[in-house]
């Protein structure tokens, strides 16, 4: 009986790399999160920052906040290529750089590991309190999820009010809990 609260109750620990354009919002994103500091004031990353977040559902998303600069862009691939799941934040109200943003996430999710195709992507469009009137502006032809299972949210990063994000993170962690199934049951069950 211990045994069987034991498996049921195990923690599991997942990679999330969490990338974007330089200034999106991902570090203030982090700091909202995973510290419950939305107003911390934030530099440009150099390299990444990593904080785990417990959500007390039975996975720890291990949070890692890539720098969005172009010359850091270069270490994304050492990391995506690596991880269970992939938070991609835009920042909304740069209509100039949409495009840009947009390109670089198809060739990210074109450049993941054959073992990798069912990785969930969780999309933010952050910085929506930016925004006057809040128009759909992923248009299915510019973006191809293939076999991902995705989420699509638009939110504040600096709102303390905003859900979006941590009921962003509970998707994912859904996503990367695995099903228990009735052979595992039976095979806990008997101690095998
Ligand atoms: N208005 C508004 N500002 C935001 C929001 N999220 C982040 N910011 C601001 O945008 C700026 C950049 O935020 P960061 O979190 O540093 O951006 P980043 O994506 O980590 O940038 P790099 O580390 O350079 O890749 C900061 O001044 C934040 O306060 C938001 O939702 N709304
Ligand atoms: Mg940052």
């Amino acid at each position: 009986m211990g045994q069987s609260t034991s498996f049921f109750n195990s923690t599991l620990d997942k990679d999330v790399v969490m990338i974007g354009l330089d200034g999106a919002g991902k570090t203030t994103v982090l700091n909202k999160e995973c510290l419950n500091e939305p107003n911390k004031k934030t530099i440009p990353t150099i390299g990444f920052n990593v904080q785990t977040l417990k959500l007390g559902n039975g996975v720890n998303l291990k949070v890692w906040d890539m720098g969005g600069q172009t010359k850091i862009r270069e270490q994304w691939k050492h990391c995506y290529q690596a991880t269970d799941a992939i938070i991609y934040l835009i920042d909304s109200s740069d209509k100039d750089r949409l495009d840009e943003s947009l390109e670089i996430l198809q060739s990210v999710i074109l450049d993941l590991k054959p073992s990798q195709v069912t990785i969930p992507i969780l999309l933010l469009l952050n910085k929506i309190d930016l925004i006057k009137e809040v128009k759909p502006i992923i248009r299915k032809d510019k973006l191809n999820f293939y076999h991902h299972p995705h989420l699509i949210r638009t939110c504040s990063a600096i709102d303390e009010k905003d859900l979006q994000i941590v009921d962003g993170f509970l998707w994912l962690s859904g996503q990367l809990k695995p099903e228990i199934t009735f052979k595992d049951f039976l095979l806990n069950l008997f101690d095998f």
